[in-house]
């Protein structure tokens, strides 16, 4: 098949140009909705081409940058070219890229972490700014318009429903038995008119095949033929199986105690190796019939789903390696009947989340002995990638666990701390923490039971004395007796246990 023949749409075909035609028509100081989430879909030769137009610009000592949204994270084509450039103002609502972190870190970019649900409801009441450009990377264009989705759905849809103008980039890598993966709802999610979301099983479709466009806004299509980027995943280590490890005894557990089924609740597993790890961990386990109603489609969760343990899943993406997202595009027409790619306003969508009661597992960066987790800032102050979706699963779930190793850095820094230096998720959506050394169930525990706990299962036995020797202090000096802290040691903690080397 020619690459001309993946767009039907004859108005639309008389758009076709070259990348660097199609980049015109961003403008400096514009927002850009451009369509990318951990990896897949992202748009593969625009972002180049303005990144260019924005070094010409800025050798003219002309500033040229742009408001850049997306889905979540992207691939260095994406948001590394465009920081590269110095062409992002402001970036929102997930970013991974080190070039992009650097220069948030470096205050060159201004960066609105957002929950990732959140987005299009922002975008719609306009509490972003306007969106001017939409850049979404599709299968294919159909005869009537419509719009295939490619490897992730992300906020596509609110992007092509509310910018001024769409720039198509047309991929011929994807496999056209991609066609059919995707459900994007088209109903009313906005208040007042909010009406129940209709979708009761992971498996449920509740929208539309295509991508809906007015093809009086598209301005320029682009084809490609670019495999999507995608990061390879470390084989699971020790620490990272011993994680899985408990998180699979304490899931038996429940089963056992009559308070999960056989086939658990649907699962949402986060980014990263111990997410990855966990799902790897899965299918050695006793569990069948397995479920997942999340984000991103990791490497583990697509060996679930080929062995047989799992059944189906949702998500918004896929977030695969190199091999595997080959391995995924090739069998695409198959793998349709066990996974749908739907907008993130729905893959994250509180209501849905809560009532399918899921278990969801989430990484951290520090998580304090109260409970409290820190997933987005070093030493409280420079971002790592940001918050994602792990706040609209961790208030929301069923059971929400956050697994770490217990150190970071060689063992240099404590991953369990007095005090964290920033909160994403309180302690109230913490119901269990994981580290190699064990796990903690905090539902139903006090905060200094909590402590407790926490300390004894999964600190590092280096910094133990040191946090129980705190806990002590604390019990003993606090005025506050309730959560017991000193408030002017917390913090000295970090810096006694800190290498100083992130
Ligand atoms: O840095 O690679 O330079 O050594 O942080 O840490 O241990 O490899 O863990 O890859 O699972 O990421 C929270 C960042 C964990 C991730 C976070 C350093 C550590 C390493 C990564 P190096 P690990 P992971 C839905 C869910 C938020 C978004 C989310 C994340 C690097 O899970 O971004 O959950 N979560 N989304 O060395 C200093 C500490 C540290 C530390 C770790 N205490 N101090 N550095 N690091 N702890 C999916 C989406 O939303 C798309």
């Amino acid at each position: 098949m020619s690459q001309s023949s993946r767009v039907l749409n004859p108005a639309l075909r008389s758009k076709i140009m070259s990348a660097d035609e199609a980049a015109q028509f961003i403008s400096p100081g514009a927002n850009v909705g451009m369509s990318g989430f951990t990896g897949a879909g992202y748009p593969k030769l625009i972002p180049g081409a303005l990144a260019n137009r924005m070094k010409a610009a800025h050798e003219k000592g002309e500033d040229f940058r742009v408001g850049l949204w997306t889905g979540a994270s992207t691939a260095p084509e994406l948001d590394g070219a465009l920081a590269e450039a110095d062409g992002v103002g402001l970036r929102l609502p997930y970013q991974s890229d080190p070039t992009c972190r650097k220069k948030i870190n470096s205050g060159l970019i201004d960066y609105v972490d957002m929950h990732l649900s959140h987005v299009g409801q922002y975008v719609w009441f306009g509490h972003l700014g306007h969106l001017d450009v939409a850049v979404v990377e599709v299968a294919a264009v159909r005869e009537d318009g419509q719009l295939v989705p490619s490897f992730s759905v992300g906020n596509n849809k609110t992007w092509l429903d509310l910018a001024d103008k769409i720039i198509l980039e047309v991929n011929s890598w994807a496999d056209l038995g991609v066609d059919g993966m995707h459900d994007i709802y088209y109903g009313t999610l906005l208040p007042p008119q909010r009406k129940p979301i209709p979708l009761v099983k992971p498996g449920d479709r509740i929208g539309d095949r295509y991508f809906r466009c007015d093809p009086s806004k598209v301005v320029a299509v682009v084809e490609t033929n670019h495999v999507d980027r995608n990061t390879p995943f470390a084989p699971p280590d020790a620490t990272s199986r011993a994680i899985a490890g408990h998180i699979l005894e304490f899931l038996s557990h429940e089963v056992k105690k009559g308070r999960l089924p056989e086939s658990l609740l649907p699962l949402q597993s986060g980014v990263g190796n111990t997410a990855n790890a966990v799902m790897a961990g899965l299918k050695d386990g006793p569990f069948e019939n397995l479920a997942a109603y999340t984000e991103v489609l990791q490497d583990g969760m697509l060996d679930l789903i080929e062995c047989g343990k799992m059944k189906f899943a949702s998500a918004t993406a896929v977030s695969l390696s190199p091999e595997a997202a080959i391995a995924f595009n090739k069998k695409a027409a198959a793998l349709k009947k066990q996974v749908i790619l739907r907008p993130q306003e729905i893959s994250n969508h509180p209501e849905l989340i809560r009532r399918l009661g899921i278990i969801a597992m989430n990484g951290l960066i520090e998580a304090d002995i109260y409970g409290n987790v820190n997933s987005t800032h070093i030493g409280g102050t420079s971002i790592m990638n940001g918050i994602g979706g792990s706040g609209d699963f961790a208030r929301n779930s069923f059971l929400s666990i956050f697994m770490t190793p217990s150190t970071a850095k060689n063992g240099a820094i404590s991953a369990i701390v007095p005090m964290v230096t920033h909160v994403d998720h309180t302690e109230h959506d913490v119901h269990v923490l994981v580290t190699e050394q064990g796990l903690a169930d905090l539902r139903g525990l006090s905060p200094k039971s909590r402590a407790k706990v926490i300390i004894e299962n999964c600190a590092h036995p280096t910094y133990k004395p040191a946090l129980n020797e705190y806990f002590r202090r604390a019990l003993d000096q606090s005025p506050g007796k309730h959560t017991p802290h000193l408030m002017d040691e917390a913090f000295s903690f970090l810096r006694t246990f800190k290498s100083g080397k992130n």
